[in-house]
């Protein structure tokens, strides 16, 4: 008898969650920081930054522990939000939606001669026949707001207007915040025609779209009409300003211990999290929470190539490396949906979601058919929120531009399961073949231990996985670059062939029969120039080296034996993002363990040979 009760009652529910799913149109705000780090919250173990209204909503949704971006910058992976689709399919690849000229997505077989592999060139725009996110939501009876940062694209054809969003304000090709005076750029006056100008000066940017947020939010309920907005913070993209009261709260709470330690970005979060506060208080108190769904999550991961109060940004540690790379620091994100009714409150789920599955999640949310013709490579996440298990198949992410500043070389990695896999393409030194790592995330988060050699056979499962994308997508895939000049390892190049530059057992070794053969590494932060370098050296011949070119730097004295040495930067002749390493003699030397510091001694980058 209790079975049958059970059964009538839970049809009972059954049938009253479909005639509710088909009635509601719940409303839906999408939260998207810009340059948030996967650690930057103390919901997600930050022991430095505090985030108590990003942590409430954690707390009140479930929050994802392996969601990723579809690529490790700005412009790609906000049209992945918008298309649903991996920027490599979709061929928007780089953060360049701030550039005057249109730039169309291309195969390329040469590009600059330190490249091994050449990667398509990026469309910088969103093509106005792309039916997009905010075009599906607008069709489907929603009033659709957008607010904050856009970067995809230089006119209006591009803009959120032409993409379903009715009100728009920001929504530009800014990469940054709007304001015009350099000095103070997330204060008016604005270089955005959509901001109002009279607004006090001391305004800052994002509490100000929170403000107009919240005025279109209350326009909507007073219209009984469902809203989908999409708040897109400025915050805690560079550059690194904040309210003056804010940074010097942080100052104070500075622990040198502590990996992230730059005031100016602790307040940049602060500025952040009490606007998500405002969002969330504006729901409750107008009753709308109960029938709101809210997402929010970062567009990439943390900056670690810039320098701030004599530090990096932020720090994004256990992960490896930061935003422009695609190692995890640059592509693990933040991500918490609170769905009433449906999200367990605190719950954690490590299901491996990617940026382009909020589009069919959304569509399925809000009661709508699914378009997989647009949708391509997004998978509806929905069954992870209700707490059942969720596997979206392979993940994939390509980042084909090599970037100095971020050591990125150019590569598209493939998730699956607790394994992750690097194709480099035809970046091999020796032969010029594909050149692969692959981590198991589970047991090595930071990506130290590179397994492709000791699993061959997981190794081909995932490669396969990454050629079957390929094969079903018609993407644009590489070539070999033609300008290749042969003289690199890792991202360090010799400016002649004099002598010989190889890897040998992860460190550097030069060798030449005449004095003067100078190397550079393709890294360095403006930034770091008040830093350091710090390495290890050694050679057989006793020679010395010069931390220059020919007549410039520091002559360091080299021994037999590995030695420690740090120089700072200011006795480094650096030249745009290169600096050199000339041999004062003939004969041979090997370095390693090269790092670049910060003012304060952080780690922005370790150089890999290989
Ligand atoms: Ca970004």
């Amino acid at each position: 008898m209790k079975t049958i009760v059970a059964v009538v009652s839970l049809l009972a529910c059954w049938c009253l969650n479909i005639n509710a799913q088909e009635e509601s149109s719940p409303n839906v705000i999408f939260i998207m920081a810009d340059d948030l780090g996967w650690r930057d919250t103390a919901v997600y173990g930050s022991a430095f930054y505090e985030t108590p209204h990003i942590d409430a909503l954690a707390k009140s949704g479930m929050r994802f522990t392996d969601a990723y971006s579809a690529n490790p910058l700005c412009s790609p992976t906000r049209a992945s939000i918008l298309t649903g689709q991996y920027p490599v399919r979709y061929g928007l690849t780089n953060a360049s939606g701030h550039l005057a000229e249109i730039e169309e997505h291309l195969e390329q077989t040469e590009v600059s001669e330190d490249v091994r592999g050449a990667g398509p060139l990026s469309r910088n725009y969103l093509e106005p026949k792309v039916y997009t996110l905010g075009k599906a939501m607008k069709d489907a009876g929603y009033a659709t707001g957008f607010f904050g940062k856009w970067h995809m694209g230089r006119r209006m054809e591009h803009w959120p207007e032409s993409h379903g969003f009715e009100y728009v304000r920001g929504g530009r090709h800014h990469s940054g915040p709007p304001g015009a005076d350099g000095k103070r750029k997330f204060y008016p006056p604005w270089t955005c025609d959509t901001l109002p100008s009279d607004v006090p000066a001391d305004t800052h940017v994002d509490d100000l779209i929170t403000d107009l947020a919240i005025d279109y939010m209350t326009d909507q309920k007073k219209k009984d009409k469902p809203f989908f907005i999409c708040y897109w913070a400025y915050s805690v993209h560079a550059p690194y300003q904040s309210k003056p009261e804010l940074i010097d709260k942080w100052k104070k709470q500075v622990d040198l211990e502590n990996p992230q330690r730059s005031p100016t970005m602790g307040a940049m979060i602060e500025v952040l999290d009490t606007n998500v506060g405002r969002l969330m208080a504006f729901l409750k108190d107008s009753g709308l929470d109960k029938d709101t769904i809210v997402i929010f999550t970062s567009d990439n991961g943390g900056n670690m190539y810039d320098t701030v109060d004599g530090t990096t940004p932020t720090n994004n540690a256990p992960l490896r490396n930061g935003k422009g790379n695609n190692y995890e620091g640059g592509v693990r994100i933040p991500l918490i949906i609170r769905w009433p009714g449906v999200t367990k409150p605190g719950s954690v789920n490590h299901s491996v979601v990617s940026t382009v599955d909020h589009y069919p999640s959304l569509l399925e949310m809000t009661g709508q058919k699914s378009r997989p013709e647009t949708h391509k490579d997004g998978v509806s996440y929905v069954q992870a929120l209700e707490g059942e298990t969720f596997d979206r198949g392979p993940t994939i992410c390509d980042m084909p531009r090599f970037i100095y500043t971020t050591m990125n070389i150019p590569n598209t990695f493939v998730r699956l399961g607790d394994w992750k896999m690097y194709r480099f393409w035809y970046d091999n030194p020796q032969d010029l073949t594909h050149r692969y790592e692959l981590y198991n995330l589970k047991d090595d988060i930071g990506e130290e231990r590179n397994l492709a050699a000791e699993e061959p056979e997981k190794l081909k499962e995932l490669s396969k996985a990454l050629d079957a994308f390929y094969e079903e997508s018609n993407a644009l895939g590489y070539n070999p670059n033609r300008a290749y000049n042969y003289r690199m390892a890792g991202v360090w190049y010799a400016t002649s062939d004099a002598g010989t530059i190889a890897a040998k057992d992860g460190a550097l070794a030069l060798e030449s029969e005449k004095a003067g053969y100078t190397v550079a590494s393709n890294y360095f932060s403006k930034g770091a120039k008040n830093g350091f370098v710090a390495f290890e050296a050694k050679s057989e011949t006793e020679m010395p080296i010069r931390f220059a070119g020919p007549n410039y730097g520091k002559v360091v004295e080299l021994t037999k034996e590995w030695k420690k040495y740090e120089l700072p930067g200011s006795q480094i002749y650096i030249e745009r993002y290169k600096f050199f390493v000339t041999l004062e003699n003939a004969g041979e030397v090997e370095i390693r363990n090269v790092k670049v510091l910060t003012e304060d001694k952080s780690e922005m980058v370790e150089f890999k040979f290989y």
